[in-house]
């Protein structure tokens, strides 16, 4: 069995989709949470300057998709063939789609820029993202793809408490089917037992 070491900030956001697949996999790993303040030291260890890495027996890897990727293949949570796979890679790419539009409010450091952005993406351009995901999950009988668990659902759950910090807001209040697909990642029971166990934090 390979070590698993995951590195990353003091917070659940692109690392916890990598947390939920270990977990589900049921295998050890180690989360190491490094202080904000040591990241300038952290950063030139890392491939790409950047977290969150998954480190297997000593060997570092960047890209938390890649990794989620990697890792749902290990624990059978892929798709059956090539087209479920595009499928589960589509679906991924557009919930970071929505992520990096609401980040790039979330993260708007000029007031009179972020009220302006404000309207346009939670009256457009969020309903419009959300609408389609839960239509998706209705049609796939309550997962993403093919009718059962695949990745996409763990990554969808795990980035959700990020997604709605950033909103500032619960993004899927009365979107039906995301609620019950997250309510289902969420009772899965080795996710459970990392969810009740993990650090406490904010985002
Ligand atoms: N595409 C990368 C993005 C990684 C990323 O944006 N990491 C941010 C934290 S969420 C980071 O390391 N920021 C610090 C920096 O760039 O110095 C992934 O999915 O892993």
């Amino acid at each position: 069995m390979p070590t698993y070491k995951v590195i990353y900030f003091p917070v659940k956001a692109l690392a916890e989709p990598i947390r939920f697949l270990l977990s589900y996999g049921g295998v050890e790993f180690e989360d190491e949470r490094f202080d904000r303040a040591d990241w300038p030291a952290i950063k030139p260890t890392m491939p790409f300057g950047q977290t969150p890495v998954l480190e297997v027996d000593g060997k570092k890897i960047h890209q938390s998709t890649a990794i989620c990727r990697y890792l749902a293949k290990q624990f059978g949570l892929a798709g059956k063939n090539d087209w479920e796979n595009l499928e589960i890679d589509a679906a991924i790419d557009t919930i970071h789609d929505l992520r990096l539009k609401i980040g790039a409010y979330s993260y708007e450091t000029n007031e009179v820029a972020k009220e302006e952005k404000k309207g346009p993406l939670f009256k457009d351009v969020v309903p419009f993202y959300l609408e389609r995901l839960d239509a998706q999950v209705k049609k796939n009988g309550g997962y993403f793809i093919g009718g059962r668990l695949t990745w996409a659902d763990l990554v969808f759950a795990g980035l959700l408490d990020y997604l709605n910090f950033m909103a500032k807001f619960n993004l899927i209040e009365k979107y039906e089917n995301l609620k019950a697909l997250n309510e289902k990642v969420l009772a899965e029971p080795k996710i459970k037992a990392w969810v009740d166990k993990r650090p406490v934090t904010d985002c």
